[in-house]
């Protein structure tokens, strides 16, 4: 018996072992969801915004390293998780869009709820498709599933017309689709080596540096650049989607690089005479002005996507591979060196005075002016704490603004005990409360804490009603200062104090929270702050809510201006030094 488009898909699904779709229904992708009624194989997991949905399966694909669908309806519908492609397509997350369509005998006429989804997504998303045949419904998934996972993760879109959805299906005509080409060598300019080169590189350098992006997470290779690091005694510095790559507590770590980075990371970076950045893109926020940025190092760029290698910062020598597979490589290679050999030589000594500049830089930490009044800072220095005495896993999923630098720069992360989960690339707003929620379902035993600002909880926390129905044990600390400081800081400092827009005016979120059946409290002062957050981590009835009323006077440092080099740091708080140039944004 043949059986109908939908049911064809929700089959395709199972048999890639989806466990969870998340997603908002609407008229046309009703035959879909229809698929989900007295099964038991995959939970639709209703969230309350498209947006959110969206949100949620980002979450739960960072945080398994698996992909992760979202379901949506036509037009409105499917629109409302553009932000979240782009913010998937910037942090190569790997998520399948599912959008309802209209039919197509009336596609193209401005039919109710119609959009031109496959036009919008184009440019947010690696790979888009319509089915207009029913026949090729389990192919388009394969091929979708393919193109999200090829290379550098990404975000995959399939538009399903109600009628293709609803028609029966014709033989399957399943076949392999074969994969990519490897891209030929096109990258101008710079040296193709291969892993033992590298290592050659290495042995030669007096003051090397690695940088460390999410493709070393992705590429499941955290243990082996480790073991490099430990091996030839290389500071590594991570970007911010990398961070916990190295336990921060160890000595070779430097913490993030960046505008918002470590003093001691940004000199490193600035002072070392090789860099070798294994998995990061050299977003603009990691390298300050380009043509400042490591001025006296030479630049080796390992990355599995092409287009990332000479994007923004010239690399003296590449290798477009996956991280993984150049640092097995070089682990193989690096047994044959013995690198005591070079005990007592010159090469030896300059390292080692490399290793106590670099102590000596660290003495100048992330830091900040104690006050009475409770400070953002301070919540987060004692989290830190707390949970590095506690025996569980965590991850931190922050959103976007003062408090997600904060979270990077005073939480000690060390993976797969300590996590770090944000928006990247986009810095979307909106994201730590329905992502975290993603997390939590992928990673079922791990101390979830979605650290989020006043504005961004604003933004989404319909989504607690998503976290309570769903028995979703999230815990969201919002740092309350009752701005969007982020901004409010760059008003203070590139605006001459100026504030327009960024005084929030919060109804008090703990009753809110309450009211959409969530446990909540409210902490106000330093005093009991360890207990009060030791509550909170120790709550597992439910989800649970802290309103964290926090100083509103407080900045993010270090900072470096946009255009700077990366070395032109403002540190102090109460600092003269001109913030100068364009706000950042
Ligand atoms: C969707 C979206 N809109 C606007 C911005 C610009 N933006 C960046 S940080 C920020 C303020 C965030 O305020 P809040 O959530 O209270 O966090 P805080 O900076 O106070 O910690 C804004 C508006 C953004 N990143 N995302
Ligand atoms: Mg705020």
């Amino acid at each position: 018996m043949t059986q109908v488009g939908a049911r064809t898909l929700f089959n395709r699904l199972l048999h890639h072992n989806f466990k969870y779709v998340f997603g908002y229904p609407g008229g046309a992708i009703l035959p879909v969801l229809n698929e989900f009624y007295a099964q038991k194989k995959i939970k639709y997991v209703l969230s309350r915004t498209e947006q959110g949905g969206s949100f949620m399966a980002e979450g739960y694909a960072k945080a398994t390293g698996t992909p992760a669908v979202v379901m949506v309806t036509s037009g409105p519908g499917a629109i409302n998780i553009m932000t979240s492609m782009q913010n998937a397509l910037s942090d190569g997350t790997p998520i399948l869009a599912l959008t309802g369509q209209v039919s197509t005998a009336v596609l193209g006429t401005d039919a109710f709820q119609e959009a031109d989804i496959i036009g919008i997504s184009k440019p947010c998303t690696k790979w888009n498709s319509m089915i207009t045949n029913s026949e090729n419904i389990s192919q388009t998934v394969d091929q979708a599933l393919k193109k999200m996972m090829h290379k550098r993760y990404g975000p995959v879109l399939i538009d399903l017309p109600k009628n293709v959805m609803s028609l029966p299906t014709g033989k399957e005509n399943i076949y392999n689709i074969p994969d990519e080409p490897i891209s030929e060598n096109k990258v101008n300019g710079s040296i193709k080596i291969n892993s033992k080169e590298i290592i050659e590189m290495i042995l030669k350098a007096e003051r090397p540096v690695i940088l460390a992006g999410q493709g070393i997470i992705q590429s499941n290779a955290i243990n082996e650049i480790r073991s490099l690091s430990e091996k030839f005694s290389i500071p590594v510095t991570t970007t911010l989607l990398g961070l916990g790559i190295m336990n921060e507590k160890n000595t070779l770590s430097l913490k993030m690089v960046g505008m918002h980075g470590s003093y001691y990371a940004n000199k490193a970076v600035q002072n070392c005479d090789l860099l070798i950045n294994f998995g990061s893109r050299f977003d603009d926020r990691i390298i300050g002005n380009p043509k400042t940025f490591a001025p006296k190092a030479k630049i080796i760029h390992v990355d599995i996507e092409e287009k990332n290698i000479n994007k923004t910062i010239i690399a003296h020598y590449y290798i477009n591979d996956s991280c993984k597979k150049v640092l097995t490589d070089m682990s193989y290679y690096t047994q044959e060196y013995d690198i005591f050999k070079f005990k007592g030589t010159n090469k030896w000594l300059a390292h080692i005075e490399w290793l106590a500049q670099i102590n000596e830089w660290k003495k100048t930490d992330f830091n900040y002016p104690k006050k009475s009044v409770l400070q953002g800072r301070k919540v987060i220095d004692v989290l830190n704490d707390i949970i590095h005495s506690r025996k569980e896993n965590f991850t931190i999923v922050a959103d976007v603004g003062a408090h997600q630098m904060w979270a990077a720069q005073f939480i000690d992360y060390n993976h797969p005990k300590i996590k770090f989960i944000t928006s990247g690339g986009l810095g979307s707003m909106g994201y730590a409360v329905p992502a975290s929620i993603g997390v939590k379902l992928g990673l079922e035993n791990d101390t979830v804490i979605c650290i989020c600002g006043d504005g961004g909880f604003t933004m989404s926390f319909v989504e607690v009603i998503t976290a309570v129905k769903n028995k979703v044990n999230v815990k969201i600390l919002i740092i309350n200062n009752n701005y969007q400081l982020m901004v409010k800081m760059w008003q203070d400092k590139f605006y001459n104090k100026q504030f327009v827009g960024v005084k929030m005016d919060n109804p008090p979120f703990e009753t809110i929270a309450k009211n959409l059946g969530c446990e909540s409290m409210k902490i106000y002062s330093n005093e009991n702050l360890k207990e009060n957050l030791t509550y909170f981590l120790n709550y597992d009835k439910g989800p649970i809510v802290a309103n964290v009323i926090t100083n509103s006077d407080e900045s993010v440092l270090p900072m470096v201006s946009p255009g700077k080099a990366l070395n032109e740091m403002i540190i102090e708080e109460n600092s003269n030094e001109k913030y100068e140039g364009d706000a950042p944004c």
